[in-house]
């Protein structure tokens, strides 16, 4: 039986991202330094695949500091943390080491500087996301307002309007965020922020990818996590940018073929936390049924890396 023909835009940038490959490294470096179990607090990056594949090899999840036992190193999620999770580990005299890309270290640098220049911080972010509770985390509670759309900047109840600044999660829409800051600025117009939004570049990369795919794409699908956050703004940044069928997907054998009908063309991306098996073997699936074209879409280039902690460089 002839395939129909199909032609597949390949998002560039897509997949992992400079913070998840250290990450990682990180933990595979720190079963081989101190051998298993090594734990890890928090999902390493928000992958099933990965955390299987690293607990595969020693590591042990857990959702708390308090699960892990004194004597066995703990390494800190990609995410970040409060301050009173490494606190609490040096007050056990644990070993940890702390896999928080250094994005998201510069944004919690960020806030203590306007928190010791006397300023109250509004964050832009998801309630209740691990990167949005280890940034507040980073200040006394009260000193960080969220919020989430831009109707919650009428409802902040800050303790000085004229001293203020904001800072963001790293993974937000760029698009949606602008909206944000405009309605923060419109209301504080001394409110402070980065000169950039804090958004990275490996998510604003990804989405602008997606952008230019959207509008020639019958579908697009997101391999990723259902709580990987920077990968559900892929799939809105397609639905937004006119593909009407956006979907996330966490491997091949999650593909809603039915739904997909009759396409003639379809994007493919994959969140900052998803590896490239897995883009590879949505590629195949497409393949098994479609005559595919792979067109690779590329908007940007990629040279970031970032080194892992001195403790464990100097072992390798
Ligand atoms: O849910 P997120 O997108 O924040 O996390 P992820 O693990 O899917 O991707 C990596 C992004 C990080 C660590 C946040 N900057
Ligand atoms: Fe770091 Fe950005 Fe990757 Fe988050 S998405 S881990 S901030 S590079």
């Amino acid at each position: 039986m002839t395939k129909p023909p199909l032609t597949l835009y390949l998002a560039a940038p897509r997949g992992f991202c400079a913070g998840v490959d250290r990450a990682i490294k990180i933990v595979e470096m720190a079963i081989e330094k101190w051998g298993a179990p090594v734990y890890v607090r928090h999902e390493i990056v928000h992958n099933k695949f990965v955390v299987d594949d690293l607990r595969a090899k020693g590591a042990v999840f857990v959702e708390e500091l308090e699960d892990c036992p004194d004597d066995r190193p703990v390494i800190f999620s990609a995410h970040g943390v409060p301050k009173s999770v490494p606190a609490a580990a040096e007050a056990r005299q644990m070993v940890y080491v702390d896999a928080t890309c250094p994005l998201v270290s510069k944004v919690h640098i960020e806030a203590e500087r306007h928190h010791q220049n006397g300023l109250q911080m509004v964050m832009i972010g998801h309630a209740g996301h691990p990167e949005t509770v280890g940034t507040m985390g980073q200040l006394p509670a009260g000193e960080v307002l969220l919020v989430e759309t831009e109707a919650d900047v009428a409802g902040l109840a800050p303790r000085d309007p004229e001293r203020l600044a904001f800072i963001t999660q790293t993974t937000l829409s760029v698009d949606d965020t602008k909206g944000i800051v405009a309605a923060l600025q419109a209301r504080f117009p001394k409110i402070i922020g980065p000169h950039k939004e804090d958004i990275c570049y490996a998510t604003t990369n990804r989405q602008a990818a997606v952008k230019a795919i959207a509008p020639k794409a019958d579908a697009i699908l997101v391999v990723g996590a259902p709580n990987s956050s920077n990968s559900r703004r892929l799939v809105e940044v397609g639905s937004k940018a006119g593909c009407s069928y956006s979907q996330l997907v966490q491997r091949a054998e999650n593909i809603d073929w039915r739904s997909l009908g009759g396409i003639s063309s379809v994007g493919v991306t994959a969140g900052a936390s998803a590896p490239e098996v897995l883009v590879e073997e949505v590629i195949d699936a497409f393949r098994a049924r479609y005559d595919v074209t792979v067109e690779q879409v590329e908007t940007a280039v990629e040279r970031v890396e970032f080194k892992v902690p001195r403790v464990l460089r100097d072992f390798a």
